[in-house]
């Protein structure tokens, strides 16, 4: 091999970036004139971004190769990645250049970025924590590589008509991707169907093999991910499936097109479209397809690059190499890294376990029972054969190690093993991803002491050092420095910039939380990132918001568990008090809330209609137009967050305890000063904690008392109890904000009143309440809000995906660091 690098290193000045730029402009897109509405002048520019990342590419991937650095591979069916060129400007040390050079074409930096579309190739919470890992992996100088899938549809668009979700497809790759660099040469390909046999191989040995399947090709698409001005570029390679053969000839020849193109159209459609994840909604086979796909490809890619350093010696496999399985989505990989080994490498069952159980590491994300993944063994039976056999020899073994240990307890044998006992049996992906790997973690302090105690009780017990707690965390060169330009400056400018790296040095801030000419500054600063969401708010809703509200945000996938009902009950609350005329102690607010309802899930898509409904009462009430507002801001996505977490004032964080694994939008929101009214769930108790329970406004039942009231629960009660509550009830049922739509608050009002209701939504509608009229009470005392609002970010240092990643590294992955090659 030879390899060809350029020297001397591109130069990173205004000049050169606007010749590059106009180069790309002219010569490669082939454009002349300059129109705003065009993304051209932002491809034009991103190639030249391009350029600058690619040396450094090639100069992180030498030098990782050279010195056969251990790595991890981050496995993950999403990556919500969002928009790249702000982030790998500011990465590259090269905003400042780009606004010059944009300048003297007469363009802003800022609409450029706007051209481009948001890379949704994720649900939420999930994919975004895989996105702010690459990131802190990239800056902390970490050889890591992300595995993911190249979705031609990717999250899709929400529209809202009658108060009703409408879903759009997202064709985000109509428009080319610039970032994403093809790389067919390291195609590889995946097979489903078949039968698995046995034969001898050449020296008389009993071996298995899976033949006449039906093979799809993996093709593979680089992306660079920079990290934060330390010339490390690491890849995140998403594959696209492609067809083996383009198409039958000869059928089409014979005028069968449709047959002709069956095969070629079968084997797209794996990669066609991100499944928008619903807790409820159950497992399909093109999802299952998926998510072998992805696994198959990248393990191939992952050995081909092994026997390209070591040959055929897989002994040292394991110290070199970790997959860190994001949710149970690739837990495949268990089983196929398996398959590969004895399989293709002809490695002993023995070998082939402790190899594979030794790379694999698991994240769990979430505590809903429901939205654990359990694939009928049936689907294995015809799609993944010689899967289907490895994950039973893996269950055999393991409910023999069961059975040593606790002899004669079936019933724990039957509770653990990794197929579901029944006339529909099901593979247990969770079940698997735990026995198969080395370590097992949750998400937040809270989340990992529930898992051991209830959902993987048994397996703790097995194997408690396997369990641990990584907390979650946002990158805060996204979340702070690109989103809020405004605070980030006004920050280093009383504590200088090394906290976009070293972020607990946002506590520096604390010291100046009360110092009125800081105070001043800090609301100014607020001021225009609200007056910022209120256009994007007016843009997308036609609604006027006065930046003087108290801004109550709450976004986030709709869920019941999130509870946005008790979201919504308040804002009946307090149109009610106010058509009784008490709004003599209520400050203006307006209520934000936006998030996407899974396309199946009717009662979420039931949550949205019944927000748009009140809220087109309160909004059409002009008396109320400076006190009250309720907005749902349609199609809810990652840069619309970019917008709307520098302006919140409140964060809503109100699931009911023991249910949000973590939470990320809470940290993102802390970090841009707002303050949240939450319960103790999943990383709030440890946002509280971090902040002190003065400067968060804490309400409803704990996760105890939550177990503790659920066999005694009785909604009805409550609510007669209550006659505020009882009112804002029967407000809902009277007909007030559905007039001509009888019955589409039906299913709400019923959840709400259902002594069997999971989330208990009534149980802390008191305390929330309350919780509420303690924020106004504090809003409208300004100065002690500003000083609230700073020591939250000042706080907040320790929810940086840094720190996460730091912690995934010393306990799990023990990865060194990369310096790329000098130019
Ligand atoms: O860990 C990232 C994110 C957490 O912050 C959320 O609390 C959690 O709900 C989410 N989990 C999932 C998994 N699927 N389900 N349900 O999206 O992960």
């Amino acid at each position: 091999h030879i390899e060809l690098l350029h020297a001397p290193a591109l130069d990173m000045s205004a000049d050169a970036l606007l010749r590059d730029l106009t180069h790309y402009f002219g010569r490669t897109l082939g454009r002349r004139t300059i129109s705003k509405q065009q993304p051209y002048v932002y491809q034009a520019l991103t190639y030249a971004v391009r350029d600058r990342l690619m040396e450094r590419w090639n100069r992180t991937n030498i030098a990782v190769e050279r010195a056969d650095m251990r790595r991890t591979c981050y496995m993950s069916l999403e990556f919500l990645m969002g928009r790249l060129l702000t982030n790998s400007l500011i990465s590259l040390d090269l905003k400042g250049p780009a606004v010059e050079a944009l300048n003297r074409l007469g363009l802003r930096l800022e609409d450029v970025a706007e051209r481009e579309h948001d890379a949704g190739l994720g649900n939420g919470g999930l994919g975004r924590l895989a996105a702010c890992f690459l990131d802190s992996c990239a800056t902390l100088q970490l050889p890591v590589i992300g595995y993911g899938i190249r979705y031609q549809y990717g999250m899709f668009h929400q529209r809202i008509e009658n108060g009703y979700q409408v879903e759009e497809p997202d064709p985000w790759l109509r428009v080319e991707f610039p970032w994403e660099i093809e790389r067919i040469e390291l195609s590889q390909t995946v097979r489903f169907g078949g039968h698995s046999e046995a034969y001898a191989d050449h020296e008389g040995k009993q071996r298995r093999r899976w033949v006449h399947t039906h093979d799809v090709l993996a093709i593979p698409y680089d992306v660079p991910i920079p990290g934060y001005r330390n010339d490390v570029v690491n890849t995140l390679r998403l594959w696209s499936a492609a067809a083996t053969d383009e198409f039958d000839l000869d059928e089409f020849n014979a005028g069968d097109y449709a047959d002709a193109v069956a095969a070629k159209n079968e084997a797209e459609n794996i990669t066609m479209v991100l499944y928008p994840n619903a807790a409820t909604e159950s497992g399909q086979e093109l999802r299952l397809r998926q998510q072998y796909f992805l696994v198959s490809a990248s393990l191939q890619d992952i050995m081909r690059d092994w026997r390209q350093r070591h040959g055929d010696d897989y002994s040292g496999f394991a110290e070199k190499l970790c997959v860190q399985l994001n949710d149970t989505h690739p837990a495949l990989a268990v089983p196929e890294l398996m398959r590969l080994l004895m399989d293709h490498c002809y490695l002993s069952w023995n070998e082939a376990w402790e190899i594979t159980s030794q790379t694999m590491a698991y994240t769990n994300h979430t505590l809903l029972p429901e939205a654990l993944e359990q694939w009928p063994v049936a689907m294995f039976e015809t799609l993944l054969p010689r899967l289907l056999e490895i994950i039973y020899e893996i269950n055999a073994r393991f409910i023999q190690e069961i059975s040593a240990q606790w002899p004669g307890d079936n019933a724990r044998i039957e509770r653990m093993s990794l197929i579901s006992p029944g006339p529909h049996k099901m593979v247990r992906m969770a079940y698997l991803s735990i026995v198969g790997s080395f370590s097992i973690n949750g998400v937040a302090q809270l989340h990992s002491y529930l898992l051991q105690k209830g959902l993987f009780q048994d397996f703790a017990e097995l194997w408690p050092e396997r369990f641990n707690n990584k907390t979650n965390g946002v990158t805060p060169r996204r979340w702070l420095a690109a989103c809020n330009p405004g605070l980030s400056d006004l920050i280093s400018s009383q504590i200088g910039t090394e906290w976009t790296t070293d972020l607990p040095q946002l506590a520096g801030l604390a010291e100046v939380a009360e110092d009125p000419d800081f105070q001043q500054r800090w609301r100014n600063v607020r001021a225009e990132n609200k007056q910022r969401l209120a256009k994007l708010i007016e843009t997308r809703t036609g609604l006027t918001i006065s930046p003087a509200m108290l801004f109550d945000v709450q976004v986030k996938r709709i869920h019941e568990y999130k509870r946005q009902l008790l979201n919504l009950l308040h804002a009946v609350y307090l149109y009610d008090r106010n058509q009784r005329g008490q709004h003599d102690a209520q400050l203006p607010r307006a209520i934000i809330i936006g998030g996407k309802a899974a396309p199946g899930y009717v009662m979420a898509k039931n949550i949205i209609k019944a927000i748009n409904n009140v809220a087109k009462v309160i909004n059409s009430d002009r008396r109320l137009h400076d006190k009250l507002r309720l907005i749902f801001l349609p199609d809810y996505n990652v840069s619309a967050m970019e917008v709307i977490c520098t302006a919140a004032d409140l964060s809503e964080q109100i699931s009911t305890a023991g249910k949000e694994a973590s939470g990320t939008g809470n940290m993102k929101f802390m970090m841009n000063g707002a303050i949240t009214i939450g319960t103790l769930d999943g990383a709030n108790v440890e946002i509280r904690e971090a902040v002190g329970d003065e400067n968060f406004f804490l309400f409803g039942l704990t996760v105890e008392q939550i177990e503790a009231q659920r066999a005694t629960y009785n909604p009805q009660e409550i609510i007669a109890s209550d006659a505020d509550f009882a009112r804002v009830i029967s407000l809902l049922e009277s007909g007030h904000f559905n007039r001509f739509e009888p019955g589409v608050f039906d299913s709400i009002l019923h959840a709400i009143r259902d002594p069997h209701d999971p989330w208990m939504t009534a149980a802390d509608f008191r305390s929330f309440i309350d919780a509420q009229e303690r924020v106004a009470k504090s809003y409208s005392q300004r100065d002690l809000w500003t000083a609230m609002s700073i020591r939250n970010t000042a706080a907040s240092g320790t929810f940086s995906t840094d720190r996460t990643i730091k912690n995934y590294n010393d306990d799990i992955w023990r990865l060194d660091t990369v310096t790329p090659l000098a130019p």
